[in-house]
């Protein structure tokens, strides 16, 4: 409960950041863009994981403050970084359950002058069974011009016919299934899978927990065109981003 209560006021009280981890082209190591990943600096606890914080959030509904904050955040950077990517920021099933979530997105993109095609919304799997609000606000997003990203694919529980309705653009892999490969076919099954499946529904897909090169190389092969993990970088402070993507700028 002191916890929950302490979050109330981390917004007010600036104590969260942004970290920034890179997406980028498994072709030729590119960056494309970023995911967005909030951390809270407590005053006395020091740094509290998102995985701690966000499920409290989501019980008090302080999560939709919460959200709106690392939304505005994350466009302000982009558009002062000015690099050409773009930005993936997370979105929680309450967040979903909002009706007036598309018209406060919309008006941060407004406020912040960034461009709707620089930005990505993820959202889980679970979040989206069977929620006709919610797959309805997707719908809105996308008009827009808004991309759809579904984290953490293949731990959820679509089923394949439901995800050719989804309004959607872009499948994670889990990272779990990353983990997995080892160079023969049993280990790459399931990324396999969800690599096939997102070019028969014409999604691009982004592989999550990339930790080494031979992962990266295999992914490559398989036909996955993102990557993201800690071969290429772990997520940055806003500061490091421009000299860990763009070397030479
Ligand atoms: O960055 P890290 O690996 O610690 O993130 C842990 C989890 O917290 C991930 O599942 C990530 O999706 C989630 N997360 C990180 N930032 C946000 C955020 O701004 N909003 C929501 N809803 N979840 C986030
Ligand atoms: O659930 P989501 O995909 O939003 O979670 C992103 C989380 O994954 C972040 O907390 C980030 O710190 C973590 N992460 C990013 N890259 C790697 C990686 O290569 N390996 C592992 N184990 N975790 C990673
Ligand atoms: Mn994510
Ligand atoms: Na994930």
């Amino acid at each position: 409960a002191q916890l929950g209560e302490e979050l109330a006021d981390a917004v007010a009280n600036d104590e969260l950041t942004v970290l920034y981890q890179p997406l980028v082209d498994l072709a030729d190591g590119r960056p494309l863009g970023v995911e967005a990943l909030v951390r809270w600096e407590h005053p006395y606890l020091g740094t509290v994981s998102p995985t701690r914080f966000i499920p409290i959030a989501e019980r008090t509904g302080v999560i939709g403050a919460i959200g709106m904050a690392v939304l505005e955040t994350a466009c302000r950077q982009l558009v002062a970084w000015d690099a050409g990517l773009y930005v993936s920021v997370n979105l929680s099933p309450r967040q979903l359950s909002e009706p007036s979530l598309v018209q406060e997105v919309l008006a941060v993109l407004t406020r912040t002058g960034m461009d709707p095609a620089n930005l990505v919304l993820e959202i889980t799997e679970s979040a989206l069974v069977d929620d006709r609000t919610a797959i309805d606000m997707l719908a809105a997003f996308r008009s827009h011009g808004i991309r759809i990203a579904v984290d953490d694919f293949g731990t959820g529980y679509s089923s394949l016919h439901y995800l050719t309705r989804l309004p959607i653009d872009i499948l994670k892999i889990d990272r779990s299934f990353v983990a997995e490969l080892n160079g023969t076919p049993e280990g790459a099954g399931i990324a396999d899978a969800i690599l096939r499946l997102s070019q028969a529904l014409h999604l691009t897909t982004v592989a999550e927990g990339i930790e080494t090169t031979a992962q990266a190389a295999e992914l490559r092969e398989l036909g996955c065109v993102i990557g993201q993990g800690y071969l290429f970088a772990k997520p940055l402070p806003a500061d490091e981003v421009l000299s860990v993507l763009l070397p030479s700028s």
